[in-house]
This record gives structure tokens, sequence and C-alpha cells, in this order.
């Protein structure tokens, strides 16, 4: 690297991933193989169209890392067909409405002040703007999706398409039951599955296949890959899906992100997946209950998958204020809404954490009760600053012992 500014800005950026304890629940920590094909000669290449079918040529090696990364992805998950071109879960999301749908008509999606996403409806993002969103939430007593409600809704409103997936909610979602929904009321079903396809990859979360119609994932969460994502689907919607991302809604593909999700389904693909995806679980159930021993009250009362939200408002403490206290003590959270929140969006009852990096670094159990801990200390201490830098600096203890890169 000869940019000495770049280059600076890098080496920090790797300091501070190796010296947080970074628990933002869609990060993780990508292999170095991942990182090589990042960046490889892929980047320099164009490829409009599909492997064998393109507008350029050149594309003898393209074409092959292409079809090496669909032809995993589809044994990873179980899937009929793949595209691994889209550029991330957003766009792969707008590219399924186009296919499948004629503006203005009718979706259901989760809410995302309830645990959705923006794509998934909010009226400020394209697809809330283009399709007629039917949003559903959570049950108020429990927080936990309401499966006959939803299918009350279902069946009255005749959606043209039934969404699940989530980006904040802790519980296993019941796709198989989403599927069964969607096709007794006539719809087509589609899971987002971006928050959790490692989990899904590694068998800890009830799969969408082969229910499902059609299933996105980004690459980079707990899939731990490139920055990314892709559509899967059955045979059925394989060419509705490959018009709309190109040339419907996309140019070029990215293949130096394509070869590195290759790599990354050929990591997931080999066992010591499972045992990564199984200890991500069992290390967010272990720091679940830490913060409740603790005192720190969890919306739906704890976790199954990768991620944790934390309801602050018994410690009468904005999300916010938490999000900025932790950061001073070198512990990475997002400030996250809650259901039924009272607060707004920049400033809202919760925070969001999960363990999928902390897994990737070989923390386990033992140190998600040492993270528990210095979490609440550090909400605790949220104006003390000399205790914040004292935490900090067990915090860099701990992380020393695990430095990835
Ligand atoms: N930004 C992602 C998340 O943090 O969940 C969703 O796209």
């Amino acid at each position: 690297m000869r940019d000495a500014e770049v280059a600076k800005c890098i080496a920090a950026e790797k300091r501070r991933q190796n010296e947080v304890l970074e628990l933002i629940p869609s990060e993780n920590l990508a292999s170095l193989d991942v990182l090589e094909a990042l960046g490889s000669v892929f980047n320099n290449k164009y490829s409009e169209g599909y492997p064998g079918r393109r507008y350029y040529g050149g594309n003898e090696f393209t074409d092959a890392v292409e079809t090496l990364a669909v032809e995993r992805a589809k044994l990873l998950f179980g899937a009929e067909h793949a595209n691994v071109q889209p550029y991330s879960g957003s766009p792969a999301n707008l590219e399924v409405y186009f296919a499948l749908l004629e503006f203005g008509d009718k979706v259901m999606g989760m809410s995302l002040a309830e645990g959705g996403h923006l794509t998934h409806g909010h009226k400020v993002n394209f697809s809330g703007r283009a399709y007629n969103f039917v949003q559903y939430g959570v049950r108020r007593e429990d927080e936990l999706l309401d499966y006959d409600e939803i299918r009350r809704v279902a069946e009255r409103e005749k959606p043209k398409l039934l969404l699940s997936g989530a980006t904040a909610y802790p519980r296993e979602i019941d796709f198989k039951e989403f599927a069964e929904i969607a096709k007794d009321c006539g719809a087509t079903s589609m899971v987002d599955m971006a928050h959790v396809a490692g989990l899904v990859a590694g068998g800890v979360h009830v799969s969408p296949f082969p229910e499902t119609d059609v299933v996105t994932t980004t690459t980079h969460k707990t899939l731990r890959g490139p920055r990314g994502a892709m559509i899967l689907c059955k045979r059925a919607f394989a060419e509705r899906i490959d018009k709309a991302v190109f040339p419907g809604l996309q140019g070029g593909p990215h293949e130096h992100a394509i070869a590195a999700k290759a790599v990354c389904f050929g990591e997931a693909l080999k066992p010591e997946f499972k045992d990564y995806a199984r200890q991500v679980v069992k290390n967010a159930k272990v720091l679940a209950e830490e913060l409740q021993n603790r005192g720190l009250r969890l919306v739906s009362g704890g976790t199954d998958t990768h991620l944790i939200l934390v309801d602050l408002t018994d410690k009468k403490m904005p999300g916010k204020t938490a999000e900025t206290a932790l950061d001073k003590a070198g512990i990475t959270v997002n400030k996250n809404m809650i259901p039924f929140d009272v607060r707004k969006p920049w400033d809202p009852s919760g925070i969001r954490l999960g363990t999928p990096v902390l897994t990737t670094r070989g923390m386990k159990e033992q140190e998600m009760r040492v993270v528990g801990e210095l979490i609440c200390r550090a909400i605790d201490s949220h104006e003390d600053g000399a205790e914040l830098a004292k935490i900090k600096g067990d915090v860099t203890e701990l992380c020393q012992q695990f430095a990835f890169y």
C-alpha cells in the first residue's frame, strides 16, 4: 500500500477491530481468504450477463468463479436456483419485488419499528412508496410474532407477497409457518434471512428451504463473508429473478465480491462452520442470561439466535446514552427501537447486541459472562469517565487474548 494516508486509516481500523468488543449483531470478521478474493483482480472485470451469456469478452474465469459461487450457494442451502450478483441486501429485496410484483401490489412485511427492515415496506423507503405494504409486528404481551394474527391479516388482506425476516427480533422465526400461511392465502412466500443465514447454514435456525418461494440474504452477517447479497429461489421463479437483477436493477456484477462469496460458501460448507453457528447461539444465550441476572430487561425475555435486544426504559437511560458510554468503554453496540417504543429512532429506548464477531474471535461461554459484566458496569457508570476508561482497559486486555487479524 503506497498511499500512506489510506494505509493509516486501514491500520487504525484493523487495530480498532482487534481492540474493541464488537457486539453489533449484523457484523462479522471475514477470513483472510475472503478478504484476499475481495482484493483480487476480479475487481477489474466487466461481466454484464450471466455465466456463458455475457455482454463483454474475456469472461472465461469470471464465469468459472461465478458458477462456483452459484453451485456452492445452492448446495449450502438446498436451493434450486441462486443469483449471487446482488450488490447488497437492500437491492436484493427490491429486485425480488421488481421481479414478482407490479407497482401498487399488496405485500405484507414486518414493520421496522418492531424489528423488520427499511426495505420491508417503510414509508421512507422505495419499497413503501412503490408497493402497498401492510405491516405486521409483534404481540404486546410477550413481544413475539403472533402467527395466528398474521394468518388472519393475510387471509383478510390477500397480499401478493408475504415477507418474513427481521433485523431486531431475538427469537427464531418460523419460516415454515410463514410459507404455509402464504400458500393458504395464495401469496408468494419470501424470506429475508440476512441476519440468520449463518445460523440456517449451520443448522441452528429453522431453514426457509425447501418451502419458501424466494429467499434473500446478505453474505456478511452471520454467514461471515464479503459485504454483498444473493437471491435463492425455486426454479419456477429463476428467470424472473435473474432478469430483475440484470438488466432490471443492476449493471456490471462485482465479480471480486462474487469470488469472495464463493470462498465464504466454501467455508460455510465445512463441518467447523456448524460448530461456529452453535457457539454463536450458545454465547448469545449466556450473554443474555448474564445481562438479565444483572438487572437488564430483554425484549421477549431472551434469545434463540445471535441477537439480543435490551430495553433500557427501567434504567431511565436512552439507547443513545448507553451506546455512547459503551463506545467509551471499547464496547460497540447500536441503539435500537424496541417494540412499541415511545421514543424516536435517533434516540430510542433500546440497544441491540449480538455474538457473531466475538464467537469468530474464539470467545466462549466463560468470556460471555465477563462481557456481560463489562457491559453492565459501563451502563451503570455512564457518567463516570474514569470508570469507563478503566473498563476500556479490561476490554483491551480481554481482546488481546482473542486477536483475529
Ligand atoms: N444494517 C443491517 C443491520 O444492522 O441489521 C440491516 O440491513
